[in-house]
């Protein structure tokens, strides 16, 4: 009787000790605060606790799925101090402290960067039918972990992620950002930066703006003068800088690892002081132009009328669509008021031809609807006046919405900022989010854009900090913008923006506290 009542005993305790893990913490995925918006979400109430011996799982076989594996691992690093080892699967299992990172083909009615993540208190999968998808749903788990996961420091944990499923797709394939590395140079390491920032809100495109008045940026072998005469500039006198092709290179393979792809701008035939002043046989005068480092636009025009002008375009475009995978080049094409209307039509359509040639897809600036558009060349809306706009839709081309009163991170917040310019309003946290750009502008539909790009011009932007201030907290409010299909409100978003202030701290971003997301401190 003794001896049951101790084996009893015993028993029980052993049964306590072994089956009695700590309860898993509760949590609500539905509460978790996430931009973009996801499609669609449901919570189960409790957590996953991502730990030292978590096993990084990737699709065997695929190389995508293992580099987004490694991309992963390292980017939790620094602030578990967790290296958690990166194996190969062939397909989910119900191993505990596993996070899998899969390719289903089923999953590819959401298209190359859909997603679908389910967190269970023992696992995590993370599938999608391609690796882009799987990058975009890396970002989603990444805002699922606590803010500090971001830390460059070790933080204490525990790192818990809220269990549940999300599906997830975006609205709309192109949601750009351009940065105007004319203006003030920025190198390679503050693009890659600048490239880190736009992934995290799964921006998809990255538009440099490689030439201007006040600089050329890229190196073109066959026009040596360009870099070494104008890569010395820009605005009120710097030093500039430009990128060699093997750095132009490396920043397009920096960004295809982060499903980024890089959309290179000449602009012409205005904007070009930098190249006139490289090349005298480009000016109407043949007379080379002076460096320019102030900040007007609208006085400089390549010469329209001589074989020189087409030869030296063939060879920038040549020499660039050669080192860029991309489908797109830029041609600007805006605010050319020193070039005649007769003269700058049949430019637009031989430099359309020239691009096309090179295998390239055309985009302009809207101004280029004054000229015959090709069947797939995308329009650029940024003036506030929707005129050029209009006329692109009318010839049938798609447009990429870039209104400057809306979507110009380059323009203050409001009267007390120090940085940006003013020339079409302010554009505040609020005003670049609550608005409905497919209903905004009569005569341009859902049906006609094809995408978003915000931008960043930088006359009045030096560093990176200065790059941050403007860019955040806008940029996530037009990343949801491009992604979600859910119905947006300013005040549920504000909510969720005004969570990431620690996050961005932890990222290192010298964000701009908007009163309109954060009481005063
Ligand atoms: C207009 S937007 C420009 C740029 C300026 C910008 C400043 C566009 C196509 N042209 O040259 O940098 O305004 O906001």
């Amino acid at each position: 009787m003794k001896n049951k009542l101790i084996f009893t005993l015993l028993f029980g305790m052993f049964a306590f000790f072994t089956s009695c893990e700590e309860p898993h913490v509760q949590m609500d995925m539905s509460k978790e605060n996430l931009i973009p918006k996801p499609t669609k979400l449901t919570a189960t109430g409790s957590s996953f606790e991502l730990e030292d011996e978590t096993e990084v799982y990737v699709q065997s076989g695929n190389a995508g799925a293992e580099k987004i594996g490694t991309y992963l691992a390292d980017l939790i690093k620094p602030s578990t101090g967790y290296a958690l080892e990166v194996k190969k699967a062939e397909k989910y299992s119900d191993k505990d402290d596993a996070i899998f990172l899969l390719i289903d083909n089923s999953l590819k009615s959401l298209g190359d960067e859909g997603y679908k993540l389910t967190v269970t208190e023992d696992n995590i999968l993370l599938a999608a039918s391609k690796p882009e998808g799987l990058f975009r749903g890396v970002q989603t788990l990444r805002q699922l972990l606590p803010a500090k996961i971001e830390a460059k420091e070790k933080q204490e944990g525990p790192w818990l992620v809220a269990t549940g499923t999300i599906e997830d797709a975006p609205k709309y394939g192109f949601r750009s950002t351009m940065l105007d590395v004319s203006r003030h140079f920025f190198n390679v390491d503050e693009v890659k930066r600048f490239i880190d920032q736009i992934a995290a809100f799964k921006m998809n495109y990255l538009h440099l703006h490689l030439s201007d008045d006040q600089g050329w940026r890229i190196e073109i072998k066959s026009w040596p003068k360009l870099t070494e005469i104008s890569g010395k500039t820009h605005v009120t006198g710097g030093k500039g800088g430009f990128y060699t092709q093997e750095q132009y290179k490396e920043l397009v393979k920096y960004a295809q690892d982060r499903f980024v792809t890089i959309i290179p701008e000449i602009d012409m035939p205005g904007h070009t002081n930098a190249a006139l002043a490289a090349y005298p046989e480009l000016n109407p005068d043949n007379k080379a132009k002076k460096p320019y480092t102030g900040i007007d636009v609208g006085f400089s025009t390549l010469t329209i009328n001589k074989d020189v002008t087409y030869k030296f375009i063939d060879d920038v475009i040549r020499e660039i669509a050669a080192i860029t995978p991309g489908p797109y080049i830029h041609i600007g094409g805006d605010e050319s008021h020193a070039t005649k209307k007769k003269d700058y039509i049949p430019f637009i359509e031989k430099v359309q031809d020239i691009v096309n040639s090179h295998g390239k897809q055309v985009i302009g600036w809207a101004d280029l609807s004054a000229a015959r558009l090709k069947p797939n060349t995308l329009a650029q809306f940024w003036q506030e006046k929707p005129d050029n706009a209009l006329n692109a839709v009318k010839q049938g081309a798609k447009i990429i919405m870039s209104t400057a009163s809306h979507m110009y991170m380059d323009l203050k917040y409001d009267s007390l900022c120090t940085l940006g310019l003013t020339w079409a309003g302010y554009v505040n946290t609020r005003k670049a989010y609550d608005w409905i750009p497919e209903t905004t502008f009569k005569g341009i539909t859902g049906e006609d854009i094809f995408g978003f790009e915000t931008a960043l011009w930088t006359e009045t932007v030096k560093t990176p900090a200065d790059i941050d201030f403007l860019v955040f907290p806008r940029l996530p409010g037009y990343a949801e913008i491009g992604w979600t299909t859910r119905k947006r409100d300013w005040n549920e978003y504000k909510t969720r923006l005004a969570s990431f202030d620690e996050r961005f701290k932890y990222m290192g971003i010298n964000y701009y506290r908007s009163p309109l997301v954060w009481e005063k401190k």
